[in-house]
């Protein structure tokens, strides 16, 4: 077969072994192995000049690109179609820390760090990078931005959108353009870092990132509590937040499904409570000072949570080692529905206040549309973010329940509608719910959409097919 004359000259541009041809899986496949594709070639540059270089040669040879960080995405974005046209660019090698600046409280580092090293980073001059998500030690920063990726933490810091001063971006032309400034305050014109975060690789390949540091906690408090039920749960929140202030981190529900299935597929995880409940939040507060200060009052709250009835059962970790055990018990939920079955996953978001009535309303019509199915609800109920997931009944054929998708979907995404909600809270668009995103948004929305792509990508070579058709 004659090779395509692009691959020639992205030898030339980045080194030839790092131009892939061959064994391509782990590329085309994304993390929920639901979409597969065939890419071209995947490119690994090394530096902001040779991702340029190979932009160009895309552009020369109008090859799509596809741009590729951890590959942990949950929504298809980052998975190339099965043209053979596609060219995958991965920046794992864009992995340098450029600068760390502790007076100024920023890093400036490279797209392809992955988030565990960068948290590692701001550790070691005692700071803090606070984006937290079960993915931390395979995703890449350039991922994080590209979908502003949200996790435990929103609740204190915010989303990633939150904690980017600045960004380089190597635009579809193949210019660069540098907005990697370290200021908190600019308003000189459009804030064009934003976006590039959250386009998922649609409008430009983010290269490196100057990022927010905050001061480093000394004393952590993690609690877990068992609840009767969502509207407890979120007269919890309000209670946690009025005692606790600013030092509130996160504060994640569980159902008791999902924590059963969690220790059914990974027995060595911890078993919070002798007794079943319905219900389980996860929290954590944060602050300086002492363990002993914090554990105190964190103590107290939920001493006075008991009081009012709004938890049953309260376990209040006594080590790291404990703490630790219960976060990988919510880490792992992902990991244990991956291993369970494939589920149709929905990352919703919904004023807090609706949460306790859109779960009653939608459980119960799932239920009744689809008998036997096994809701799977969890989330960042302090963001009003829920991860909704349906699984197929026990010993059903999977093929058969994943051609349920759209009428499952159908349900889910018309009442976050009738709730004033989103049906994207984290993970993104993609290719997952491309076809879904004109229902929900209004025409002219998507309409200044398009006109931002088109500006940016006249020849629409980034990331087609993902976020906007
Ligand atoms: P990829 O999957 O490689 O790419 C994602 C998108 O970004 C694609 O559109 C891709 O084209 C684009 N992209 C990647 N790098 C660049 C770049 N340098 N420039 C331009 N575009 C780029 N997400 C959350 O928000 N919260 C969570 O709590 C959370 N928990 C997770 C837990 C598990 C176990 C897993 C597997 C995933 C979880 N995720 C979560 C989803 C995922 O980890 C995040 O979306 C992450 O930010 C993706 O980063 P990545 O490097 O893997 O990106
Ligand atoms: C989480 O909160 C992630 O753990 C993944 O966003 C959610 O697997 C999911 O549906
Ligand atoms: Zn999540």
């Amino acid at each position: 077969m004659i090779e395509h004359p692009f691959i020639a000259q992205a030898r030339e541009a980045v080194g030839a072994a790092h131009v892939l041809t061959q064994d391509l899986a782990a590329y085309a496949v994304d993390w929920k192995e639901k979409y597969h594709g065939r890419p071209l070639a995947v490119v690994r540059p090394g530096n902001t000049a040779e991702v340029s270089a190979v932009v160009q040669l895309c552009a020369q040879h109008r090859l799509s690109i596809v741009p590729q960080g951890g590959n942990t995405g949950m929504c298809g974005a980052a998975t190339p179609d099965d043209s053979g046209q596609q060219v995958v660019i991965t920046l794992s090698r864009l992995n340098k820390i450029r600068a760390v600046d502790p007076a100024n409280n920023t890093m400036t580092v490279e797209a392809g760090c992955v988030l565990q090293t960068l948290q590692e980073t701001a550790e070691s001059v005692n700071r803090l990078y606070p984006l937290s998500v079960g993915s931390e030690g395979s995703c890449q920063i350039g991922g994080n931005i590209a979908t502003n990726a949200g996790g435990v933490q929103v609740l204190r810091y915010g989303n990633t959108r939150d904690l980017v001063l600045g960004l380089e971006v190597v635009l579809p032309s193949g210019e660069v353009l540098d907005l990697l400034r370290g200021l908190r305050k600019d308003n000189t014109g459009y804030d064009l870092k934003h976006l590039f975060i959250g386009s998922e690789g649609t409008l430009g390949l983010i290269t490196a990132a100057t990022l927010k540091l905050m001061p480093l906690p000394s004393a952590h408090a993690v609690g877990m509590v068992a609840v009767k039920s969502p509207a407890l749960a979120v007269e919890l929140l309000q209670h946690m937040r009025d005692r606790m202030g600013e030092r509130f981190s996160a504060f994640e529900l569980m159902s008791h499904a999902m924590v059963a299935l969690t220790r059914r597929v990974f027995p060595a995880l911890p078993q919070p409570f002798a007794q079943a409940h319905d219900w389980y939040v996860l929290m954590e507060v944060a602050d300086g000072g002492a363990d002993a200060a914090l554990t105190a009052d964190f103590q107290s709250a939920l001493e006075q949570a008991l009081e009012r009835e709004l938890v049953i059962d309260v376990v209040i970790t006594q080590s790291q080692a404990q703490a630790r055990a219960l976060w990988e018990l919510r880490d792992n939920v992902s990991e244990a529905q991956q291993h369970d079955a494939p589920n149709i996953k929905h990352d919703i978001s919904l004023p807090v206040s609706q949460v306790p009535r859109f779960i009653d309303e939608v459980s119960a019509e799932l239920a009744s549309k689809f008998p036997g199915s096994r809701l799977f609800c969890f989330g960042h109920l302090g963001d009003g973010n829920l991860h909704f997931n349906l699984s197929r009944p026990e010993g059903t054929d999977n093929a058969l329940w994943l051609k349920k998708n759209d009428a499952v979907n159908d349900v889910v995404h018309a009442a976050v509608a009738r709730f004033n909600g989103s049906i994207s809270a984290e993970h993104g668009i993609g290719q997952q719910k491309v076809d879904e995103l004109p229902r929900y948004k209004s025409a002219l929305e998507l309409e200044v959409m398009r006109a931002i792509k088109r500006a940016l990508d006249p020849l629409q070579l980034m990331n087609p097919g993902k976020v906007l058709r």
